[in-house]
């Protein structure tokens, strides 16, 4: 084939048949269903059922375990057809009475490639709509024995997982690195059903009765007038509701530091936030909170770099996911649990389990691992899968259960209900993403978007008709779902009804202070910068007055910092402030972590040493991070592809930045640097530089640092004439991620 059109159409032969080997039309023949080449006339098997039409497995009335192998949900089949399998010959033109004549009515195929376009979109979730998924496994170590028999912590045991991190503010298509909350979202298919663990990576929540989430929300999202700002908690309405309830006022520190900027969902820890009833094979009963921490540490982004990335590059952390997991950078977090003794009073040293704007210091009471999780794949499909996922923190399974906390209450309500809105009907388990992978025998019938195909004429229990099926599982004893049911403990409220709450949730500010008092001071700096520029924001100055107000009842540094920035007076406490122990588990610095997936920018140009790029690109990928090739131009430059030239690179996407390129001295500049480092690679190194990131010379580009303007003997600057060797000081420095000595804070 010569012309352009005929080698495109080889091409796709080509890639058919390797999608479908030993098909019965060779590539090319008449017949093959090439473009523009001959009409497809030669018979065809019939395609075999996708996994999901295929006849129910027998004990399933869903067919689950259908299939969990994506390639049976691809697209499948050489020939175009309709919806309905007819086979299509032009999908490009629409049926019209004459070639410039008005469309017909009868063109099935236009309305039905209409109509279904026109439906694409569901309604976004009314939280949490931004977000990216990867699948994975957990596996048991088998400790957590003592505390639930749920056969998903058993030693070994592999259960297939899927997680959807998410902001909470923005809408479906905002920026990833927004400061906000970022949801934690595990789905376990575990052989004895789906366990959703539906959490964040802020172990505390705005409230502490669901009744009020709605609010919560309304407060937070864009106004509702110009519907801005987007994705930000940096405005009136947010401010105004958390210094009216403070009991807000520790979730909203905790957004204030930098765990509000990630610097990867791979980098975060989550917490299942609320505290769990777990239920041992004697029967036993344990409170329980959840905690997942990652292998790579907890780390964030500063708040200038989030800033930029919102522009320079708004899906950063779902795209860190996906290339992580793509490179075999698998990320990993180990599955904790916090265990306290299942007291009447739902009590621990004085903390009431049930409020979820507490935590439990881990001083207090230590993080025992229970399992490991990997996510090893990225999901084919983004609609399919993350966005038709639907988590429920009622979806629980035997060893697991719930508590009286009353958000969890509400929560056991609220995602029930949203699914009927967000994916039109009742029958949302059935979509392939959310089918258990345990049988499924459930007497749920009919309802919009039904899959299954029930066999049977009694749905009703018992019955007589269906040999009696289903059974309830109430008297083996050797039935987890036997064992693990615990009569429920009833508790009225002295006897009335009430709207109120315990004296118990009335402190809203110990902890607080507690989670100041136990961050470093570099730490506490941001903190206040970060309230200074929230508040800034705001246009009310009775809401900056009234929050200052809540920082004083936090502490007198903290607040008298922001009220400086603000320009106003800090006010005196109006009680005096708790004196909690520091809890050094809540900070996230002073330690060094594993490097895995770190990006590393190199620069060079013509001048650099192809020997020592080769040989510190070599270190780089041998210790698991991504070297990106920066250079003035694509193609090749000092021996090694350009993966960024100096136009599409930014500082914001690396970790830590290389100079070993040498930019050819300019003759009457005698062998200077100075007037010549081109301006992309000084903003490289300055941003780099006062975002506390590493940044290195090689040979020749320690002068290009120099000339950069940046201090040879400031913290976490490197030079060195070798690779190897400047390679072991940098692994060092980034496994502390940042170099924050190079800025000693003003804050003590
Ligand atoms: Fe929620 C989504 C986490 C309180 C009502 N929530 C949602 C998601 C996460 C959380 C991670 C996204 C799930 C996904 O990826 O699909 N929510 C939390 C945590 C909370 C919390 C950790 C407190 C401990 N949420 C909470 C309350 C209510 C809701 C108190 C209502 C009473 N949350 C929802 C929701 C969402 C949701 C409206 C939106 C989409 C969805 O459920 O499926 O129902």
């Amino acid at each position: 084939p010569t012309t352009p059109i005929a080698k495109a159409a080889d091409k796709l032969e080509e890639a058919a048949e390797r999608l479908l080997p030993g098909s019965p039309v060779p590539p090319g023949a008449p017949g093959s269903g090439t473009p523009g080449v001959e009409e497809p006339t030669a018979p065809q098997p019939p395609l075999p059922p996708k996994g999901d039409q295929s006849a129910p497995a027998p004990g399933s009335a869903t067919g689950a375990p259908a299939t969990t192998d994506p390639r049976h949900r691809a697209q499948q089949g050489r020939w175009l057809t309709t919806a309905t399998g007819v086979r299509l010959h032009d999908t490009d033109h629409s049926l019209k009475a004459g070639p410039r004549g008005p469309t017909l009515l009868q063109d099935h195929h236009l309305r039905e490639k209409l109509m279904h376009f026109d439906h694409e979109r569901i309604p976004e979730r009314v939280v949490h709509a931004r977000g990216a998924a990867a699948h994975g496994r957990f596996t048991g170590y088998g400790t957590a024995a003592s505390v639930s028999l749920a056969s998903v912590f058993d030693e070994g045991r592999e259960t297939p997982v899927f997680v959807r991190f998410s902001t909470v503010l923005g809408s479906r298509g905002s920026a990833d690195t927004v400061r906000d909350t970022r949801g934690f979202a595990t789905k376990f298919y575990t052989d004895e059903g789906v366990w959703d663990l539906v959490g964040n990576n802020i172990p505390v929540f705005f409230i502490q009765d669901g009744i009020k989430f709605p609010d919560v929300v309304h407060a937070g999202k864009p106004h509702p007038d110009r519907e801005i700002p987007q994705a930000q908690s940096a405005h009136d309405s947010f401010w105004d509701f958390v210094s009216l309830h403070t009991e807000a006022q520790h979730h909203t520190i905790w957004n204030m530091s930098d765990r509000g900027i990630p610097r990867s969902y791979r980098m975060m820890e989550g917490f299942g936030v609320h505290t769990f009833r777990c239920t041992n094979a004697e029967g036993a009963t344990s409170l329980v909170k959840f905690h997942w921490k990652p292998k790579l540490g907890v780390h964030s982004l500063t708040w200038e770099e989030a800033q930029m990335l919102n522009g320079f590059d708004p899906d950063f952390h779902r795209r860190d996911l996906a290339d992580a997991i793509e490179s075999g950078a698998f990320p990993e977090w180990e599955l904790g649990i916090q265990v306290f003794e299942d007291n009447p009073e739902q009590m621990f040293e004085g903390i009431d389990l049930l409020d979820s704007t507490k935590l439990v210091p881990e001083e207090l009471a230590p993080v025992q691992p229970i399992g490991r999780l990997v996510l090893d794949a990225n999901p084919t499909n983004y609609f399919a899968e993350t966005e038709q996922v639907a988590f429920h923190t009622g979806h629980l399974v035997p060893g697991i259960d719930g508590t009286d906390d009353p958000l969890l209450q509400a929560r056991n309500f609220s995602y029930l209900d949203t699914q009927l809105t967000r994916l039109g009907g009742p029958n949302f388990n059935q979509l392939p993403i959310n089918r258990p992978h345990a049988p499924v025998n459930d007497m749920l019938r009919d309802g919009m978007h039904q899959s299954a195909v029930h066999s049977g004429v009694a749905p009703y229990q018992p019955n007589s008709l269906d040999g009696g099926c289903p059974f309830h599982a109430t008297t083996d004893p050797d039935d987890p779902a036997t064992r693990a049911f615990v009569e429920a403990m009833v508790t009225v409220s002295e006897g009335r009804k009430v709207r109120a709450q315990p004296a118990s949730y009335d402190d809203h500010f110990s902890q607080v202070r507690l989670f100041w008092r136990s961050l470093t001071p570099t730490e506490r700096e941001h903190v206040a910068r970060a309230y200074t520029f929230e508040l800034g924001k705001c246009y009310e100055q009775a809401i900056k007055e009234r929050q200052l107000l809540a920082l004083a009842q936090i502490d007198p540094v903290l607040c008298a910092e922001v009220a400086q920035g603000l320009g106003l007076p800090a006010p005196e406490p109006t009680a005096p402030l708790a004196d909690p122990d520091p809890s050094p588990a809540l900070s996230q610095l002073g330690d060094t972590w594993p490097i895995a997936g770190r990006m590393v920018g190199i620069v060079v140009d013509d001048t650099s040493d192809a020997d020592q790029v080769a040989a510190l690109r070599t270190a780089a990928f041998e210790a698991g991070t991504v070297p990106l090739v920066v250079a003035p131009h694509g193609g090749e430059v000092a021996g090694a592809t350009v993966q960024r030239t100096f136009a599409t690179v930014r500082s914001v996407e690396l970790d830590a930045v290389v100079l070993t390129t040498v930019t050819a001295p300019a003759p009457d500049a005698g062998n200077s640097l100075l007037g010549d480092l081109d301006p992309r690679v000084r903003l490289l190194v300055e941003e780099a530089f006062r975002h506390a990131k590493p940044v290195a010379g090689l040979g020749r580009g320690g002068e290009a640092l120099l000339a950069a303007g940046v201090p040879a003997d400031a913290a976490g600057v490197l030079t060195a004439g070798d690779a190897t060797a400047l390679w072991s000081d940098l692994t060092d420095l980034l496994a502390a991620h940042r170099a924050w000595d190079r800025f000693p804070p003003s804050l003590t």
